[in-house]
């Protein structure tokens, strides 16, 4: 089945190619024409999936889907959440963990939680799916793989990060890997493969 997925990012792209293998047709948004910043202008994960994914087929009539995550920390009141991107106030992955790290200074509550919501917009119908990652935030970044706040989040049961961790061993547990493991169920069912 041919999709595309709606995101600009290309660690996420491989990320997912891993996930479907080969069952699926993935398409950029390039490859269908799409050279455009996507709108992500709701305050929430789940509302920016959904304008994101229903914007390409607006615009494009292309089946496709779109992801938003997000990071909520408990002691910040679920921040940097929608804002994870662009937290320190530019989408600088190493200045957003340093505002992060900052605003734990002092605090012992450190438990997070990855969110992944997936909109997916089939022939204009909308379905969305959703993942979650427990896990805490570390004192200092430790790791060099992955993107994101990955080198100061380790998941519950474990006590390597997100960046210490190959692709394949985040792809396994991660919030992503979850949502998208509820897409693909849906889609099989969906297309009978
Ligand atoms: P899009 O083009 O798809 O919008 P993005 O980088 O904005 O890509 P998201 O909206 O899904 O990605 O995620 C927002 C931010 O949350 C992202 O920039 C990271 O800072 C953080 N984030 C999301 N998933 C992550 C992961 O697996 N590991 C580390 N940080 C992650």
């Amino acid at each position: 089945m041919q999709l595309c997925f709606a995101t600009n990012n290309a660690h996420k792209l491989t990320e997912i190619k891993a996930i479907l293998g080969d069952n699926f047709e993935l398409k950029t948004l390039q490859e269908i024409g799409c050279n455009e910043e996507l709108p992500e202008t709701t305050d929430t994960i789940e509302g920016n999936s959904a304008q994101k994914a229903e914007y390409v087929w607006e615009h494009y009539s292309v089946n496709c889907f779109a992801d938003d995550s997000g990071l909520e920390i408990e002691a910040l009141n679920g921040a940097p959440g929608v804002h994870s991107a662009y937290y320190s106030g530019e989408r600088n992955h190493a200045r957003n963990i340093e505002r992060v790290l900052s605003e734990l200074a002092n605090e012992s509550n450190r438990k997070a939680r990855f969110k992944t919501v997936i909109t997916l917009t089939l022939a204009g119908k909308s379905h969305s799916f959703e993942g979650i990652v427990e896990g805490s935030i570390i004192d200092s970044p430790r790791g060099t793989d992955g993107f994101g706040y990955d080198p100061i989040f380790v998941p519950e049961g474990g006590n390597r990060t997100f960046a210490e961790m190959t692709l394949d061993e985040k792809g396994k547990i991660s919030h992503r890997s979850r949502a998208f493991a509820k897409l693909v169920a849906f889609l099989q069912s969906y297309s009978g493969i």
